[in-house]
């Protein structure tokens, strides 16, 4: 099977799509392609096989991996045609028995060859050869089936791998063209959809993290945070699983789970990585820096390893943000400028401290928490940031009200006219009877009423 009849067939199985598809990552894609169903044809799983080994069989490795699930069935056939050893990695972690999570036998500095079916961005690639390589295995090249990315050489390559591919996104578009599978129009549309994913993203932020979670909103076309407070593993993803797609970044208070354990923290990333969100862990820290330093990085839940964001009340003075950030990248905090619960103590003169000290801080607080009777009083709230700091706004529902602790809910639309680049939302979803259509909801309230804001 050559290279051109292999494609000829995936597009006559519906592997390679035209039309529009939202993505894990909320992104809309004018493409889908998706090999996983290759399994059940033989003579393709045997051709991509053989154009693999062909591709492969000269260079220098002892071992063969491929990344579940994908994946894993070709890269078996691959190493059984090169007469060399296979070895994986579990995609869960293992509850119970001996070993580790990779199966097969290696010898310590063995070099592994990573198979993969497509590559998007090098992320997830990097993050296998670093499991592989902590296990004593050496990973140095990747090779692809498919590669649509827009930049994913460059980054493998930047942290020293290489990749390789059989087939490329460009190779496809003109074969399909050429078949007059598909118009000039879908090619154009094609391209451009990848070109936009690979523009350098220039910062109009002093604070990396303020951009991060900003270049992320305008991703995912979603400012929607969900809070999951629930306490128990199993009822967390399954809401989770529910509402990823339709969120921007995931709040959680660690400390209610009764089950939390390391493996809570691998599948919470996992998740985030799989449908594009940020973890924000709102704990609130507000203790003097030498405390909080331990609390925030050590203990049962290492928070700084983990949680991209946090909360911080300023009411120990400016030391509890050195002690949080100091020596830490790609973490900062959201100060709590202003709370959503009756009769709390913030004032105006302490709203008023928070921004004077997050203005001598410019690099560890991305944003500020606050609330508001009316649109114009959190418009005016806003307008005393001292920078270009984002407004997260939780005690947010589709309706005005209380809840019998004191919580003041207003609405989306309130929140986000008068300035929130983000809400918070936990009971108004995670109480819902379809989470995902709760989620939902919110998610296009709040970017219609964002839209329309600019
Ligand atoms: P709710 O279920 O939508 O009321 O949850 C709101 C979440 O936001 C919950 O986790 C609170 O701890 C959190 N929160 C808040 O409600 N009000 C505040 O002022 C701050 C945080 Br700060």
């Amino acid at each position: 099977m050559t290279k051109e009849q292999f494609v000829t067939e995936l597009e006559k199985i519906g592997a390679i799509k035209f039309g529009k598809f939202t993505l894990k990552s909320g992104l809309v894609s004018p493409f889908y392609i998706d090999l996983r169903e290759i399994t059940s044809y033989p003579e393709l799983l045997n051709g991509v096989a053989n154009l693999l080994a062909e591709k492969i069989k000269d260079m220098d490795f002892d071992i063969i991996t491929g990344i579940p699930y994908t994946a894993l069935p070709i890269a078996a056939l691959v190493a059984n045609k090169l007469q060399k050893p296979l070895i994986y990695k579990r995609k869960e972690e293992k509850a119970y028995g001996t070993g580790g999570s990779i199966v097969g036998k290696f010898q310590k500095g063995d070099k592994c060859l990573v198979i993969d079916d497509l590559i998007t961005t090098g992320a997830s690639k990097i993050e296998t050869a670093e499991a592989y390589e902590k296990a004593g295995v050496e990973v140095e090249d990747f090779v692809v089936v498919i590669d649509r990315s827009a930049n994913g050489t460059e980054e493998l390559e930047q942290h020293g791998y290489k990749l390789h591919s059989l087939i490329s996104l460009v190779d496809i578009l003109q074969q399909l063209r050429e078949q007059e599978l598909i118009t000039a129009a879908k090619v154009k549309e094609v391209e451009e959809f990848t070109q936009s994913l690979n523009k350098p993203k220039k910062s109009r932020q002093p604070n990396a993290m303020t951009q991060k979670l900003l270049e992320k909103i305008e991703e995912k076309r979603s400012n929607l945070i969900l809070s999951l407070d629930v306490e128990t593993k199993a009822e967390f993803f399954q809401i989770l699983e529910a509402a990823a797609s339709e969120i921007v970044m995931l709040k959680t208070h660690v400390d209610i789970l009764t089950d939390f354990d390391d493996n809570f923290i691998a599948k919470l990333r996992e998740y985030a990585r799989e449908y594009n969100f940020l973890i924000f862990e709102d704990r609130k820290f507000a203790d003097i820096g030498n405390t909080v330093r331990k609390q925030y990085r050590s203990g049962i839940y290492h928070i700084s390893n983990w949680a991209e964001y946090i909360t911080v009340h300023l009411v120990a003075g400016a030391g509890i943000l050195t002690g949080l950030f100091e020596g830490l990248e790609n973490r900062a905090g959201f100060v709590l400028a202003r709370m959503s619960s009756k009769g709390n103590l913030i004032n105006e003169t302490y709203t008023r401290r928070c921004f004077e000290i997050a203005k001598k801080y410019p690099q560890w607080v991305a944003g500020f928490i606050g609330h508001g009777h009316s649109v114009n009083d959190i418009s005016r709230f806003k307008a005393k940031f001292p920078g270009e700091q984002l407004l997260l706004i939780p005690g947010v529902k589709l309706e005005k009200g209380t809840d019998k602790l004191g919580q003041q809910y207003i609405t989306v639309e309130d929140a986000i006219n008068g300035g929130a680049d983000c809400i918070i939302v936990g009971r108004g979803i995670y109480q819902a009877d379809d989470v995902h259509i709760a989620a939902k909801t919110y998610r296009d309230r709040a970017w219609k009423a964002y839209k329309e804001r600019e």
